[in-house]
């Protein structure tokens, strides 16, 4: 079995450790592969910060702080602090020490010559995730926010970059839309397209819709591959009873003009039957209210418990969404 995945950071790789637990017991000869949001790279201090990649290849590789969701156990802020002395850098913005010689290593690579495929392969060369790991693009793509409102030196209408909108405002800043800079030369990365259209399954774990899944899905020749795919494509709500479980998805949402609720984001996506992603939905069980807007939409649904406590919680989320795929088409 082929299985595609499209993650952001912490929701994306958190499903997909269950994945791959569920698997190991059930379908051991399975190929998973998860093309990832980079729409919130950046260059920080001269290095190349790729945080969901990161997020994603700690996390399936064991070496993941549990506790934050990103970065590295047991890191200190000593290299961090240091820059912070010089007055450079993003001082609300972490790099711990350990999670540094990643971005090095990378920066190191991609200034050599070297695609951030390549590079991204390199570095899991160590951390084996057991999964292929495929950025969703070799070209920088970097999301930024229009403020809405002045903050600090910045202006109404400026556009900033994505983390400092979320790390540095908490995303308490309204923004008038998002803009992802460089699209107009990005294309998908080597094997991202075939990834999707060669599947037997694509599955939309629970990232953020906007900037996560939305920005993968805005990069040339990546939507229309959904569209096409003989694999069946299903999708696990990260809207929880009408809020984002951790983090601030509901302002991304909001920007967009999208409700925070399970039923509104699968509308979004819509029903492939009439040109939208999805053939099957996974609400929590506490929004089985929204199940008959959905299957009227044309999208099969289930209403399941959906946190993602620990693994096994998680893979028998995976296990129900193979259920909801499995009908023959
Ligand atoms: P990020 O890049 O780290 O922000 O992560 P993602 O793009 O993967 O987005 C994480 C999203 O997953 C959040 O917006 C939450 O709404 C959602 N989420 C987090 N934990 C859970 C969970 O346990 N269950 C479900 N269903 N959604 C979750
Ligand atoms: N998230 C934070 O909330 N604060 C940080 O200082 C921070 C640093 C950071 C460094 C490397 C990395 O890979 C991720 C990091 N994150 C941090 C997490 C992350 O970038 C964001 O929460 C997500 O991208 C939002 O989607
Ligand atoms: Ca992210």
């Amino acid at each position: 079995t082929k299985i595609t995945v499209l993650a952001g950071g912490i929701g994306g790789a958190r499903f997909t450790r269950g994945l791959l637990h569920y698997l190991a017991a059930n379908d051991a000869s399975a190929q998973v592969t998860v093309i990832v949001n980079t729409g919130d790279d950046m260059w920080l201090d001269g290095l190349r910060i790729c945080p969901d990649l990161d997020t994603v290849m700690y996390t399936l590789g064991g070496g993941i702080n549990e506790e934050q969701g990103w970065g590295r156990p047991d890191e200190s802020r000593r290299t961090s602090s240091e820059i912070a002395a010089y007055g450079r850098g993003w001082s609300w913005f972490t790099l711990g020490d350990l999670d540094l010689a990643t971005h090095i290593v990378r920066s190191d690579l991609l200034r050599s010559g070297s695609t951030l495929s390549e590079a991204t392969a390199f570095l899991c060369e160590r951390w084996q995730p057991g999964a292929r790991l495929l950025p969703m693009s070799d070209q920088p793509v970097e999301t930024h926010a229009r403020l809405a409102a002045d903050a600090d030196e910045h202006r109404a209408g400026d556009l900033i970059h994505f983390e400092e909108w979320w790390v540095r405002y908490r995303a308490s800043v309204p923004v008038t839309q998002f803009v992802q800079r460089g699209l107009d030369a990005a294309e998908a990365a080597p094997g991202v397209l075939e990834a999707i259209l060669t599947a037997d399954l694509v599955i939309l774990p629970p990232s953020n819709p906007v900037v996560s899944i939305g920005t993968i899905l805005a990069i040339p020749g990546i939507r229309d591959a959904l569209r096409s795919t003989p694999a069946r494509v299903v999708g696990v709500s990260p809207i929880i009873a009408g809020a984002a479980v951790r983090g601030m998805a509901d302002a991304c949402l909001q920007t967009i003009g999208v409700a925070t609720t399970a039923a509104a984001v699968g509308l979004h996506y819509g029903a492939r039957s009439t040109g939208g992603l999805l053939d099957g939905w996974l609400v929590d069980e506490t929004d089985a209210a929204a199940l008959p807007a959905l299957t009227a939409a044309g999208i099969r649904s289930l209403a399941v418990p959906l946190w993602m406590h620990d693994l096994d919680t998680t893979a028998e989320i995976a296990a129900t969404l193979f259920r909801v795929a499995s009908p023959a088409r």
